[in-house]
């Protein structure tokens, strides 16, 4: 009998696969081995049934999508991760962020946790981010609050989270899967790195129907090689105003008749943005003369 499911873990010559509501241990056919060909966490299998619980695979189906970072294939959504307070957010971390995401062909989505604490200090910033067309989910991994509204935007697809270390990524998940058990606060923070680089790549089934990959997604350390020109497709409120601009390619930034300066000086673009914005161009240019 075959059928069609998703890995989510590899480990040792076995994969195990989600299909359904339940998990498969399967192995690959020797051709695939002889072909070199490789089995990501994330790919689309068709597998045939040999005893139960147990199969062999049979087909591995084309890839959407492929990360690198983690090696996952077909994510489709990056969920990226922030504190309103402790760790203080930095919207320039969040911008980037969002940068490698878009790069990558991932939807990004921005989730606030620890709204327990008070969410005063960052309604600015949520705002300007939903204004930009950006879902955000604001949550409380401690209370529980908008945890159904992640759930939702978590179902049916393929999510890695991304965001800096302390923001409560590991308690989330630790709230969605029941019976999951990742380690949170000091002591994943003293393992740190090296937790991560030694460990396999699993995604984690949710209740929901939607898969979650285990480890960090991106770093804040790199920004993906592009030509300047690209970074301001990766800011949808800039994408409504560049027709404006006088310059095909405009950059938005020493050029004059610019339609998206206009758009920041009248309000209608955060600023935060637009100057988070020419900071990340600096460095892509940087980028460009050193290759
Ligand atoms: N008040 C409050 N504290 C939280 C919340 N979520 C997580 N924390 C706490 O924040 C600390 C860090 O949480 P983790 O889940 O380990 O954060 P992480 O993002 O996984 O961090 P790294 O694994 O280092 O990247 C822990 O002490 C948690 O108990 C929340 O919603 N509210
Ligand atoms: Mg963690
Ligand atoms: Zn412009």
């Amino acid at each position: 009998m075959l059928q069609e499911g998703t890995v989510v873990k590899a480990y040792g010559g076995h994969y195990y696969i989600a299909s359904g509501r339940e998990i498969f241990d399967c192995t690959l056919r020797g051709r695939f081995r002889r072909e070199k060909k490789q089995v990501l966490v994330g790919d689309r299998v068709t597998f045939r049934l040999e005893a139960r619980g147990y199969g062999v695979i049979e087909e591995i189906h084309p890839r959407r999508t492929t990360l690198v970072r983690p090696p996952v294939a077909n994510v489709d959504r990056a969920l990226i991760v922030f504190a309103v307070k402790d760790p203080e957010p930095s919207t320039f971390l969040l911008d980037r962020f969002l940068t490698q995401a878009e790069h990558a062909g991932v939807r990004p989505a921005i989730c606030f946790n620890k709204m327990d604490l008070g969410t005063e200090p960052v309604s600015n910033i949520i705002g300007a981010y939903r204004r930009a067309g950006y879902p955000v989910v604001c949550t409380s991994a401690l209370d529980g609050s908008g945890l159904d509204e992640l759930r939702v935007l978590l179902e049916g697809h393929i999510t890695v989270f991304a965001g800096p270390s302390g923001v409560g990524k590991s308690s989330l998940l630790n709230a969605l899967v029941p019976g999951l058990e990742l380690k949170t606060g000091e002591i994943s923070r003293k393992l740190g790195r090296g937790r991560h680089t030694t460990r396999h790549v699993e995604l984690l089934c949710l209740p929901g129907g939607g898969l979650v990959a285990d480890t960090p997604g991106f770093s804040s350390l790199y920004l993906p090689e592009m030509k300047r020109e690209e970074l301001g497709e990766y800011y949808p409120e800039f994408l409504t105003y560049r027709d404006g601009c006088r310059f095909t390619g405009c950059l938005h930034f020493q050029e004059p008749d610019c339609a998206v300066k206009k758009a920041v000086e009248a309000g209608e673009i955060a600023a935060f943005r637009y100057e988070n914005y020419l900071r990340l161009l600096k460095e892509v240019m940087e980028m460009e003369r050193r290759y």
